[in-house]
This record gives structure tokens, C-alpha cells and sequence, in this order.
């Protein structure tokens, strides 16, 4: 016999969308109808199970008083101290057992409870809709007692019809949330787990005649320069743009001249849609995008795509964002020079979108669809082609494009991510090219392209987008005739990305390259008390990826890391070369659409860094396309006989709604001539004396030949041979990856535990020579090296050289010397920065002169791991030394040792130890994205061979 102990839940695992809401449709504010945000503190209870209490809590009446409260929008489990259960990450890995559409007993559920007073003056004509606008997974919902009905699809808009059950005074909106259902095995995507009511909650009035559904379809045509514009509506009005002379009827289309929509150039025309209900503002962009000769074009153009992938995150709120947190997101897109993004992978919050309309940014906006763990099964019972699961699959597909269609930034629909290949994405595709023949669909996980309008893929390795740029790779017919976009490259986890130069070059270079989309934007760290930022594991997860969720261009808390800089650079949209000795610009514009008038020009000349001379550079207002020379002044005197060179800016001649006049979009640096290099005559000798050696302003131990001190500067550890770094994330690399993964090969050859076997000191006539062998137990390889130390009497030249022996299959880490200073802080250098720089992460990195502090030179890697080189530097002075390089070197500083900082999982464990360790580096392999993609080109690695380089000391007190 059986029986039922529990209230029915059957909902939960049923594959279907869900029952009782409204047809999805366009989101907008009305001007007129009245609205009532229902966000702010809810009741809350959590159960264990689904079906661990009865609906008698949605009844008017039930008392409440006792049950804890979260806000809305929010996820319980990062509100409540930990008392709601904690989130979980993983990558791809279901959390539950694969059994679909089953999911856990166990299935946190949270009863949400939230009485509300309908304002006096309500309108009592019409309707009224509640409005869900995401709530992770599945959601039921009562409105006074009633039941209206439940959903899935946690990152999409849910309506319920709601004007018969409302009443004057107090109402009763109950929602019970479960955080497992069918749904969860379509929302499998990179992410944490974190179930709410995250979005907004929203009771809109719904007058008599007011609009229902509408369409803005607004085209461009750039041969005539006339746009064409026809708002098809459920219920008739008429569509005024007062700009464009326009009243026509819904319907009706209208052909004007007008300026186009672009990312470039955003002009959006403000618009009302009036119908007798209500009238409904609209921002009309005018573009038309098609497939033709193999390329995406947008108004007859082809589109190179500068993008990024954007995750909805807050590392307090995790993904319930406010407005100003979007906009600031859109903001520095566009002031690091970016031009498109993904909302990887699920439809963002719609205001995220009205921002990109007004900012100018182009959209892929991706469906709330992933289904990757089914790949450990090699995609057997994959829902995306499975039947049963299609009706779920098309209500996600209508649920985007409805709430969406009418901004004009979207121009591809994406199926969804990782979800192999099936009938179902078939089918979404097919009813979305019906619905919206005016985009192109996008899907990355089917390469044969079947059911997409682009060739997509991710984490291509440059060799083989080259030959995709040259149409040598072949794939079906219908695929050789699409443009190739690369929707995820360059993963930004830890350090890096390297290689993204390389890869721009390559889109640039081939036409049928379309750009691509780093991943991703932001590091999706949870603030945490003890950790700093706490990522996969440290809630204690039974599965996890660890750090893999901190994988961004910017930090958690939205501060630009230094692959974004990097980015900014490689993309920018103005080139500018020159040619320093005959002082001669070549400037291009790289847009698309846009002509140069938006920006001034500026040159300056520097001599050591250090600028004497500076005026604005008339650059003529370039198509986009088209390149200029332009002649510099004449550089100033040389003087004092310093290094010369020139940099060139383009700057921002007005304000403009993304970043004020003057911010720097693009600049170039050439030098006049070579770095003039004086002579460094030894004419000191070592005078050994009671265990010391003394040379010009160095004493020695003569035992074992340490610099013990330079003038009054106490050494606190001799400069000495190092190779070891922290490895990286894109060091350590993936482990499915066919590039060899280094970090893990250095750790196993011993490079972090070198050891230094001392063979001689020699006090000669003009040097004092230390030779050493430098090798990891157990292994036959080494590195002899010799430092040779000479003086002038004033200062002390320190020259390394390294020969390698034995068998060195792997690259090294870096090459150079690391020593110990008893203080140090401010910190100033000549050559590149601000900012951290590696070989293949270079671009950015300008030569100049800067000031720092230690503390400022470290970029804060939510895991920590090498980080915070300079570039190209001449000269370096800390804690009362100065250090010329020949030849430039690299500079890293900081108050732990490389090897804590190889130890520490968190920022937290790093703690400042009484000495500041420095690098000078002759050499650094480079970082690649191997955490995801490819290492380092060959052209980046730090080979194992015989070098000499040298440092001259001297004291700045
Ligand atoms: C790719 C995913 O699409 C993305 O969501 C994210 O997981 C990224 O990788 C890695 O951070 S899938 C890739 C493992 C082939």
C-alpha cells in the first residue's frame, strides 16, 4: 500500500515549464500605468525538503510574526550569517545525482511571505500583472490565498494575471522557492548555485487598452540613409517620434532620414507608443544586421568584435544587482575601450540592456540554458534532445526574445552554452529565426553550424583561428561560407591573459575573423570575513572548482585588473605608430563606423621618463579605416643626453555620457633614440680584511662571498640566482589541455626548491667572482652561475651569468636575482607601467617614470600567485638604493617571499614579514591562458640558455 505524508510537489520534477503564467512579452515601464515595486524585507522560512510544509502560510491571516526575514531581491543563502545554508560552486559538475528530471530529497526550500497595502488611490479599472523578473529555480505563488500558479526558468520574466484578486488594503503575496527542480539540469552553467526570489517583484497596473505586447522594428538602410520604423502592437495605437515628424498608426511603416544605431555612435530616438490605455516610451535605434558575403554587417558594415562575457555579479548580493552596479559595469566596458559583450549565459536584468541601447554596446544575449554536466555521460539523456524536454527549451527561447526584442544592441540570440547538440536547440532555433528574421542566432556547442548564422567557438588556439581566418578549416558547407567569432578566448583567471596582442593581430588581419568575447568580466568572489574572497570549496562544498569562479578581467569588487588594462590597449580604436627618429605619427582609425572627430590628439616628448615638452597634434577626422601621417615638431635638445622618445595620446575631446573630456583612449610611444648606456670603468679592487671583503661602497662576507651592505644600506639577503614563481592559475593550466602544462612540470622538476652549492670566491685584481652551481635535489640538471661584482668607488656593478647544464626540457619560470632589503616602501623606477606586465601581457605597459609603494606594486589575485612585474625598466630606487639595469630588466617587490606567496589559497594568508624581497629579472616565461586555452606562444618562453646581465647598485641617501 502507499500513501502521501506530504503535500504534492509533483511540479518540482516535472519537466515542464510551468502553469498559470501569462504569455511572456516585451518588458518596459509604462509613462502612465501605475506600478508597485514589491521589493524590501520579505518573511522567510527555510525547509529542509520541498515538501516539508503545507500552503498554509499563503492564507490571509497566517501569522509570520516568528519567521526570520531576507531581502528581495536576494539569495537566502548569502543573507542570514550562514543560518540559510550556504552557496555552492561548481563548473560543470551537477551538485545532485544526474537523474533527470529527479532531483535531491533534500531541496532547501524557502517559503516567502510578503503583505503589502495597495495604495488608496490604485486604479480599480483594468487588470493587474505581478511581475517576476528571476527566481532561482522554481517558484510557486499564491496571491490572497489563491494560487496562481508555478514557474521555472530562473533567469527570466514571469507574469501573473492578478487584477481579480486584488483588494483594497492589505494583500498577501506568498512564494515558495525551491532551489532544486527539472529546471536546475537546464541552468548548469559556470556558476554559483544560489537559489531567491534575486530579481525584482513588481505589480503593475494594467489599464483598459493599454499595450500588451509590441515589436519596434527599426531598420537602417545605409545606401539611402533612410530608416525604416514599424511598431506592430496587440492592441492599436499610434507611434510618435516628435524628432523624425513621426505619428503613424501601429502597424504602419514609416521610411525617414535618420542616424543609425551603432556601438560607436548610439543615437537612440525617444518615442512614445499611445494607446487608449496608456502610453509607453520607447528608445528607437535604427540598424539592420545581416549575414552577407560571409560576414556579419550591421548598416552594410562589417562588425569586429570586441567583447567580453558578463556574468551578473556582486560579491555581496551575488546576482541580484542594482542599477548603479550595471551601469558601472557598462561603464567601464566603455572606458576600457570595449565594444560588445555576452550575457553569458542567461537573458541579464533588462535594465542591463536599455544600458547597452544608451551606452552603445553590441549584445549576444544567450538563453538561460546549459545543460554541460551531462557531458560526464558523454551527453547521454541530454534534455536538448530529448522530446519530453522541448516545450521547456522553446518557453526559455520565447521568454528571451519577448522580454528583449526591442533593443536595438542585440543583435545575435544565443541558444544557450554547453549544451551539446540535440532536436530541442534545433527547435529553438528554428522558432526564433521565425519570430525575429532581423537577428542572427548564435550557438557555440555545435560546430557543424546547422542550426546558427556564425561560426563559433571557444578557446581556439591561435593557430587554429589563423587557419579558420584562411578558410582552411574546413568543416560542412554551410559552415565555410559563415564569418568565425570566438564567444569565450583568453581566459582572465589569475594573471593574465597572455596572447591576446597575438590574437587581435589575427582578427584584424582576416576578414572573416569577427573578434571575439574574453572570458569573462568579473571575478565572482564572495566577500568573506576571514578569506577576503571566498570561491569553490570554502563553504565546504561535497563537489567544487575552487578558484575557477574567479576568472575576470575585473576583481570582485569591480576594480580593473590588470588583464583589463591590457585589453583596453590591444583594443583600442585608434592606432598609433611612429616613427621617433624622423619624428613621424602613423595614425588609423580602427572603428568600425565611427570617424576620428570625437578625439584630440596630443604629443609629448620625454628625456628619462620624465616629460619636458608637450602641445595638442592635428590629426584630420579619419573615416573609419583610413590611416594618416602626421608630422611631430622638432624633439627638443638633447641636452643631458638622456633617453628621448615620444608619446602620442588620444584623448577625448568632450565629456561624453561614458567618460569625461581628456580620458585616454589610445596613445603610442616611439623612441627619438637608442638608451644612451655610459661606461662603468672597474677601478676598485676587493680588499679583503678580517672576514670582510670591502669594494668601492660594498662590504662582503669573504667566506661566502653575500653583499652584506651598499654604503649605508644593510643587505638583509644577498642578490642570488632565482627562478621560481608562484605559479599561476594559466601555469598550472587545465587539465584537459594538449599545451604542456609547466607549472605542474617546474613543481616536479624542483624549481622551487633550487639549491645554491657554493664553488668559489675569488678577490681578484678589479672584481670579486662567486661561482655557484644552482640545481634541485635529485635531478641532474643545474645552472652554473657566476657573479661577478666590480666598482667604480662609488658604486657596484653586479654582472650574472648563467650557463645551463644538463638536459633542460622545461622553460624557466624567470631568470634573474632576488634580494633582501630590512625596509622599504616608496618605490620609483624609470621604464614601464604603471602596471604589472609579463611578456606576452605587455601592451599596456608605457615607459615613464613612476612612483609606487610596495604595497601598490602587488595586484591582489583573489588566489594569490606571481604577480606585479614591471616591465622594460632602466632603473629602479627602494629603500635607499638605486639599481640601473643593463640591459632592462624586470622589477617585481614585496613583503613575502615567493614562496608564501606560492602557499597562500586566500589574500588573507599573506601577512608582511620584516623584509622586502626584490626581483630583477632578465627574463620571465610567459602567461598565456592555458587555464582554459593555450600557454604562451613559443615566441613568450623563457628557454633554458647561456645569458650575462648586470645591475649597477648605488645609494640614494
Ligand atoms: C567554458 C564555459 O562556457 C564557461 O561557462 C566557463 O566555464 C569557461 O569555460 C571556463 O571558465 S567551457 C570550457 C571548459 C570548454
Amino acid at each position: 500500500m502507499s500513501f502521501r505524508t506530504t503535500p504534492s510537489v509533483d511540479y518540482v520534477e516535472d519537466v515542464s515549464p510551468g502553469s498559470g503564467a501569462l504569455p511572456p512579452r516585451a518588458w518596459y515601464a509604462s509613462s502612465d500605468a501605475r506600478s508597485l515595486s514589491l521589493n524590501g524585507s520579505w518573511r522567510f522560512r527555510l525547509s529542509a525538503t520541498a515538501g516539508a510544509e503545507d500552503d498554509s502560510f499563503a492564507e490571509e491571516g497566517y501569522d509570520a510574526g516568528n519567521w526570520a526575514e531576507v531581502t528581495v531581491p536576494g539569495h537566502w543563502v548569502l543573507q542570514g550569517d550562514g543560518a540559510f545554508g550556504s552557496p555552492i560552486y561548481t563548473n560543470h559538475l551537477y551538485p545532485f545525482p544526474v537523474d533527470p528530471p529527479y532531483v535531491p530529497t533534500e531541496n532547501p526550500t524557502g517559503d516567502h511571505l510578503r503583505v503589502f497595502d495597495l495604495p488608496s488611490d490604485w486604479p480599480s479599472d483594468g487588470g493587474a500583472v505581478l511581475r517576476f523578473d528571476g527566481v532561482e529555480s522554481c517558484a510557486r505563488v499564491w496571491l490572497n490565498g489563491t494560487e496562481l500558479g508555478e514557474f521555472k526558468g530562473s533567469r527570466l520574466a514571469h507574469e501573473f494575471a492578478v487584477g481579480e484578486l486584488l483588494k483594497p488594503g492589505a494583500n498577501v503575496l506568498a512564494v515558495r522557492v525551491h532551489q532544486w527542480s527539472a529546471g536546475s539540469y537546464l541552468e548548469d552553467q559556470d556558476q554559483w548555485w544560489l537559489p531567491g526570489i534575486f530579481r525584482d517583484v513588481t505589480l503593475l497596473h494594467r489599464p483598459a487598452g493599454s499595450v500588451a505586447d509590441f515589436f519596434v522594428h527599426a531598420s537602417y538602410d545605409h545606401t539611402t540613409g533612410e530608416g525604416t520604423l514599424r511598431v506592430d502592437s496587440d492592441v492599436d495605437g499610434r507611434v510618435l517620434v516628435p524628432a523624425l515628424d513621426i505619428d503613424v498608426a501601429t502597424g504602419e511603416p514609416v521610411t525617414v532620414a535618420v542616424e543609425p544605431w551603432t556601438a560607436e555612435t548610439p543615437k537612440l530616438y525617444d518615442g512614445v507608443l499611445a494607446t487608449d490605455g496608456e502610453r509607453v516610451p520607447l528608445r528607437i535605434g535604427f540598424r539592420t544586421v545581416v549575414l552577407e558575403d560571409g560576414l556579419v554587417k550591421v548598416n552594410g558594415t562589417a562588425v569586429l568584435f570586441k567583447g567580453v562575457n558578463r556574468h551578473e555579479w556582486h560579491p555581496e548580493r551575488g546576482r541580484a544587482l542594482d542599477l548603479e552596479t550595471m551601469r558601472e559595469d557598462v561603464l567601464l566596458m566603455k572606458r576600457h575601450n570595449l565594444n560588445a559583450v555576452r550575457t553569458s549565459h542567461y537573458p541579464p536584468h533588462p535594465a542591463f540592456l536599455d544600458l547597452c541601447d544608451e551606452y552603445g554596446l553590441w549584445v549576444i544575449d544567450e538563453c538561460d540554458l546549459e545543460t554541460h554536466g551531462f557531458t560526464e555521460q558523454d551527453w547521454r539523456d541530454n534534455p536538448v534532445d530529448d522530446d519530453r524536454w522541448t516545450p521547456a527549451l522553446l518557453d526559455r527561447a520565447a521568454r528571451m526574445v519577448e522580454r528583449d526584442k526591442n533593443h536595438p544592441s542585440i543583435v545575435f540570440w544565443s541558444l544557450g552554452n554547453e549544451a551539446g547538440t540535440g532536436r530541442g536547440l534545433t527547435a529553438m532555433a528554428e522558432w526564433i529565426h521565425g519570430r525575429d528574421p532581423e537577428r542572427l542566432v548564435h550557438y557555440e556547442g555545435d560546430w557543424n553550424c546547422r542550426d546558427t548564422d556564425v561560426y563559433s567557438r571557444m578557446y581556439a588556439f591561435h593557430d587554429e583561428v589563423e587557419k579558420i581566418g584562411q578558410r582552411l578549416d574546413g568543416g560542412t558547407h554551410k559552415r565555410r561560407d559563415l564569418p568565425f567569432i570566438q564567444c569565450e578566448y583568453a581566459h582572465a583567471m589569475g594573471n593574465g591573459p597572455g596572447g591576446l596582442a597575438d590574437y587581435q593581430e589575427l582578427f584584424e588581419k582576416y576578414d572573416r575573423l569577427q573578434g571575439g568575447f574574453i572570458w569573462e568580466w568579473i571575478d565572482h568572489g564572495v566577500k568573506h570575513a576571514e578569506l577576503g574572497y571566498a570561491y569553490g570549496g570554502d563553504f565546504g562544498e561535497e563537489l567544487h572548482d575552487g578558484n575557477f569562479v574567479c576568472d575576470g578581467l575585473v576583481f570582485p569588487d569591480r576594480t580593473p585588473s590588470p588583464g583589463l588594462i591590457e585589453y583596453k590597449k590591444v583594443i583600442e580604436p585608434v592606432r598609433i605608430e611612429g616613427d621617433g627618429a624622423n619624428g613621424i605619427v602613423h595614425v588609423t582609425n580602427k572603428q568600425d563606423f565611427a570617424d576620428l572627430s570625437a578625439l584630440a590628439f596630443e604629443w609629448s616628448c620625454q628625456v628619462d621618463g620624465e616629460t619636458v615638452e608637450s602641445g595638442s597634434l592635428a590629426v584630420p577626422a579619419l573615416a573609419p579605416g583610413e590611416s594618416a601621417e602626421v608630422k611631430l615638431p622638432e624633439p627638443p635638445a638633447d641636452g643631458r643626453g638622456g633617453e628621448r622618445q615620444w608619446t602620442v595620446r588620444a584623448l577625448l575631446a568632450d565629456d561624453t555620457s561614458w567618460a569625461a573630456k581628456g580620458h585616454v583612449v589610445a596613445w603610442g610611444q616611439f623612441a627619438v633614440g637608442a638608451r644612451p648606456l655610459p661606461p662603468f670603468p672597474a677601478t676598485d679592487r676587493p680588499v679583503v680584511e678580517e672576514g670582510r671583503i670591502t669594494l668601492g661602497p660594498a662590504g662582503f662576507d669573504a667566506r661566502t662571498g653575500a653583499l652584506l651592505s651598499v654604503g649605508g644600506v644593510e643587505v638583509g639577503a644577498t642578490p642570488r640566482l632565482d627562478v621560481w614563481r608562484a605559479p599561476t592559475d594559466n601555469d598550472d593550466g587545465a587539465e584537459w589541455q594538449t599545451d604542456t602544462r609547466y607549472g605542474v612540470l617546474w613543481r616536479t622538476l624542483g624549481l622551487h626548491r633550487m639549491r645554491h652549492r657554493l664553488v668559489s670566491v675569488e678577490a681578484g685584481d678589479d672584481a670579486l667572482t662567486v661561482r655557484t652551481r644552482v640545481a634541485p635535489a635529485a635531478r641532474e640538471v643545474g645552472l652554473d652561475t657566476v657573479y661577478r661584482w666590480t666598482s667604480d668607488g662609488e658604486r657596484l656593478r653586479l654582472s650574472v651569468s648563467v650557463t645551463p647544464e644538463g638536459d633542460w626540457t622545461v622553460p624557466l619560470p624567470r631568470l634573474g636575482v632576488r634580494f633582501g632589503l630590512p625596509e622599504a616602501d616608496g618605490v620609483e623606477w624609470f621604464g614601464g607601467g604603471p602596471g604589472e606586465a609579463y611578456p606576452d601581457s605587455r601592451t599596456a605597459s608605457m615607459i615613464g617614470r613612476w612612483r609606487s609603494t610596495v604595497d601598490r606594486l602587488q595586484t591582489p589575485y583573489v588566489r594569490p600567485q606571481e604577480n606585479g612585474a614591471r616591465a622594460d625598466v632602466r632603473w629602479v630606487e627602494l629603500g635607499g638604493l638605486r639599481i640601473e639595469g643593463d640591459p632592462e630588466f624586470w622589477f617585481t617587490a614585496r613583503r613575502w617571499t615567493t614562496e608564501q606567496l606560492d602557499a597562500a589559497q586566500h589574500r588573507t594568508d599573506l601577512a608582511a614579514g620584516d623584509t622586502v624581497w626584490v626581483n630583477l629579472d632578465h627574463g620571465l616565461h610567459g602567461i598565456g591562458s592555458q587555464s582554459c586555452g593555450p600557454g604562451p606562444l613559443p615566441q613568450y618562453f623563457l628557454k633554458a640558455e647561456p645569458v650575462e646581465y648586470s645591475f649597477v647598485f648605488s645609494t640614494t641617501r
